[in-house]
């Protein structure tokens, strides 16, 4: 029988292992919130992981769950709503996973504009791997990777998400858990593609973008901020003195990759496995 996800339900009898005043532990809330807020029967919620703190969530949370290899979460979350495309598709993941290892399969989500909603857990450290330089890190950041000095620039993640066909694209911050929440149940709703940046403070490993630094650098989008203007997104994501939160782009046009295929319309690919067609004929020049 078809049950909705609720907090007692989703509840893993795995405590988080986090550090204390990791901003995962907020995410984790918000996101849980959101499905809760959403009323998604758990049969209809797919959450693939990714490796890395983040990644560890796999265990903090119950329901129908994939932890998959590290940078490969999205391949797998796009196959996943392709076989059965009624599926909600939660991606979970750090930004080394995702902005790094797997960064062409972030590129091929948003071209495809696959209907998957993907959370970063943006701390700008490779943490579980005890905090090497990710590409979100600062140029000049000092780690153990680069006991000099980080000589890249961060990368633009989200530019390159909305300009490579990201219908929906937003940043959120783990001290602000009510908006998180909001932005998150918005990136579910959404048919297509959202990618939802998290900012969020490692006191562990990144000790310059802690709780007090969020506090002077994030700022709320404007209330009269045109969220359907792909321009518009892009000159707000090249500000580089502020990190504003919100929803920074929504395409009110772009079709989500399932809805455009052909053989998808009636059913989806698991009813139409192939159980019943006799291969003999093809195989017997191998036998
Ligand atoms: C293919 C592969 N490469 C590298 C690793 C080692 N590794 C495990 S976790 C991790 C860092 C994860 O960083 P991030 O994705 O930013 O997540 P965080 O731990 O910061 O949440 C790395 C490099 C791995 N497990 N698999
Ligand atoms: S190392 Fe950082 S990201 Fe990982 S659990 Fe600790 S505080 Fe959180």
């Amino acid at each position: 029988m078809s049950q909705a996800l609720t907090l007692q339900n989703m509840l893993s009898p795995v405590q988080p292992t986090w550090c204390p005043g990791c901003g995962n532990f907020s995410i984790l809330t918000a996101l849980k919130q959101a499905l809760i807020e959403l009323d998604l029967p758990m049969e209809e919620v797919t959450l693939v992981f990714g490796i890395g703190c983040s990644g560890n969530t796999a265990d903090f949370i119950k329901g129908h769950a994939l932890h998959a290899l590290h940078g490969r979460g999205l391949a797998n979350a796009v196959g996943i709503k392709l076989a059965n495309h009624r599926q909600k598709v939660i991606m979970i993941g750090g930004d080394g996973d995702i902005y790094g290892e797997g960064l062409n399969h972030l590129v091929a989500a948003c071209r495809g504009n696959h209907d998957i909603t993907t959370l970063v857990f943006n701390n700008h450290r490779y943490s579980l791997t005890t905090g090497q330089t990710s590409p979100t890190s600062n140029k000049g950041t000092l780690s153990k990777s680069t006991p000099q000095g980080l000589i890249e620039d961060p990368i633009g993640a989200l530019s390159i998400a909305v300009s490579n066909g990201a219908g929906f694209v937003a940043r959120a911050y783990a001290g602000k858990l009510k908006q998180m929440v909001e932005i998150v149940k918005a990136g579910i709703t959404y048919e297509g593609f959202s990618l939802i940046d998290v900012q969020q403070p490692c006191p562990t490993f990144n000790k310059e973008q802690d709780y007090a630094w969020y506090q002077q650098n994030v700022v709320d989008l404007p209330a009269d901020y045109d969220a359907s203007s792909q321009g518009q997104a892009l000159m707000e994501l090249l500000k580089v003195d502020r990190l504003s939160l919100g929803v920074i782009y929504q395409s009110p046009t772009r079709q989500a990759y399932h809805t455009e295929v052909m053989h998808l319309a009636s059913q989806s690919l698991i009813e139409q496995f192939p159980t019943q067609i006799d291969l003999s004929e093809a195989v017997t020049e191998f036998i």
